[in-house]
């Protein structure tokens, strides 16, 4: 049998109420909730004994338990700040820096290189030998000194090889035979562990933890056992755990899918069906793959079949320090003059050039350069989801620190968006805009790309600069003319959702909205939203 890979799955517990805590100390031990706009988007663990519920209506929430204190958390900087904390700290244990951040609390670590090296270390040990003997020796004797640096024999952790720090996925327990594979991922629980614990000593947030092959396995694995627990999923039972699970919990399913595959599995006699009808299961059992795939569109069908069958050969990309895009987005009813549509454009451009002074800068300094300013419209006459856009240089005041943000905003929309939004819709009076995104792109870590953009801006002066300009032209057609999406898409394919964070897409206050009730949220929480939705509907 192949080396398994070694994947670590991170959730951090009630995150948004965790990153509070540590803002306001008077939060510990009481329950409360993070309100954004009308609900509760999280709540602490002491709340949610008290029967309050994550994504519960304020006024519900507050009916369920009175002296619950609530916090505003419509500004997500801070949330934001923490999860970078987190995931910078997270880097540093981790060799090779091989962690994916998922939307601001989730995280997967890539530790197979970090296993194989302990793993020859074992070997050398002897301890190989004969595993289902020391498997029945005497547990402590089986001490094993877990090296977190190659170089450094000093540093590292102790760990027993026969222990298991935490729940295993499935009743079934350990293997009856154990092989090389599974003292991987022993050795991946324990490292699990001392992560979690480091996280917690050393920054004070407790998280719940999911180790197995693939990506999907240690996140489901993860979420088991909550909050501060860790869960091991060996391969050989996945699909046992698995078929227990509702389908609209596998990852890329959701709500919206699940219906559909309900639809062709039992057409309308669905309104019968009971929880065991939604089980992973009940689905493989009752269609076809191909009748399972000819109901997804756009090549989901493959992915979501391999994924009902614990198959996910995604890797772990680790995210890069810079976004490639920041972008801010907000979505309308309608917007059919200049008077509705100018003030957006004033406010999208300031909450813009804030986020990216934010996600662009450390330490004072610029680390990522944008080159293009992106303006992206949905029309309400467009066939669902179809977007268009355009792209304009970015000018060189927008790096002006010491400008104020509302002036620079006015110069962005003034000399790049108002023009963008002329060339995009071609009648300026007569348009009903239902979403508009102004991102800043392709986003560079060198200050040359700036450069570029200065001398653009001056190359009446300076004429060799429009070389340099052209290349950048062709570079950024990419990103032009009319691009298709949907909610559904976005759910398609969950990892990659891992980019959508990497680009940093946030509407004006970080949130997307609700199809199905309007509630505001962050893209990455629509999924767990709609289980929101699923849960109140069974
Ligand atoms: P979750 O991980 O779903 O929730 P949580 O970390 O608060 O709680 P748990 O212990 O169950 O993991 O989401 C992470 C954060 O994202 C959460 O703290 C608040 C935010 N969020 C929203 O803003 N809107 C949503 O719809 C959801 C589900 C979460
Ligand atoms: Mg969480």
């Amino acid at each position: 049998m192949p080396d398994c890979p070694v994947i670590i799955a991170l959730d951090w517990d009630a995150f948004y109420c965790s990153v509070e805590e540590h803002h306001d100390p008077s939060l510990k031990n009481v329950p409360f909730a993070v309100r954004q706009k009308s609900i509760i988007c999280t709540c602490n663990y002491i709340a949610r004994e008290k029967g309050v519920k994550k994504l519960q209506r304020l006024v519900e929430a507050i009916e369920t338990c009175p002296e619950m204190r609530i916090v505003n958390g419509e500004d997500l900087s801070r949330y934001r700040d923490a999860s970078k904390e987190l995931w910078q700290f997270v880097k540093l244990i981790i060799w090779q820096g091989k962690v994916e951040r998922l939307g601001f609390d989730e995280l997967f670590l890539d530790v197979t290189i970090m296993i194989d090296f302990n793993l020859e270390l074992i070997r050398h040990e002897g301890l190989l030998n004969d595993l289902d003997a020391l498997f029945k020796c005497c547990r402590q004797s089986n001490s094993f000194w877990f090296r977190l640096d190659k170089n450094d024999k000093t540093k590292g952790f102790a760990c027993s090889l026969t222990t298991i720090p935490g729940h295993f996925g499935t009743d079934a327990g350990m293997p009856k035979h154990i092989s090389e594979n599974e003292i991987r991922l022993i050795l991946g629980f324990h490292l699990c562990e001392y992560v979690r614990r480091q996280i917690f000593d050393v920054k004070g947030y407790t998280s719940s933890g999911g180790v197995s092959t693939n990506k999907l396995l240690s996140k489901m694995a993860g979420a088991q056992n909550k909050p501060n627990q860790q869960t091991l999923l060996f391969p050989q039972y996945a699909q046992d755990f698995l078929d227990d699970k509702d389908i609209a919990r596998i990852p890329g399913m959701g709500h919206s899918y699940k219906k559909l595959l309900l639809h062709a599995m039992y057409g309308q006699k669905q309104k019968k069906l009971d929880s065991d009808d939604f089980k992973v299961i009940s689905v493989r059992s009752n269609i076809t793959k191909g009748r399972f795939i000819q109901v997804f569109k756009h090549n989901n069908g493959h992915r979501l079949w391999d994924l009902i069958h614990g198959i996910d050969n995604s890797c772990v990309r680790p995210t890069a320090e810079i976004p490639t895009q920041v972008s801010i987005e907000d979505t309308f009813m309608s917007l059919s003059s200049l008077d509705e549509l100018k003030p957006v454009l004033h406010r999208l451009s300031e909450s813009l050039l804030a986020r990216m002074r934010i996600d662009l800068k450390s330490n004072g300094l610029w680390i990522g350069y944008p080159s293009r300013i992106r303006l992206t419209l949905r029309h309400r006459a467009s066939d669902y989801g179809a977007r268009i856009s355009k792209s304009e240089v970015i000018p060189s005041t927008v790096f002006k620190d010491e400008r104020d943000v509302r002036e620079v905003a006015s110069v962005l929309v003034e000399r790049v968006v108002m023009p963008l939004f002329k060339k995009l819709v071609h009648d300026a009076r007569s348009f009903d805009i239902v979403l508009v995104n102004i991102a800043a792109v392709n986003i560079e870590s060198s200050p040359v790309q700036a450069k570029d953009i200065t001398l653009f801006l001056d190359r009446q002066k300076r004429p060799n600069a429009n070389k340099i300009l052209n290349q950048q032209v062709k570079k950024s057609r990419v990103d032009e003319g009319v691009s298709e999406s949907s909610s559904d898409e976005q759910n398609a394919d969950w990892i990659d959702e891992a980019d959508e964070d990497n680009q940093y897409d946030y509407d004006d206050c970080g949130h997307q909205l609700c199809g199905l009730c309007g509630t505001r949220m962050l893209t990455f929480a629509v999924d767990a939203h709609m289980r929101f939705h699923e849960a109140n509907n069974e």
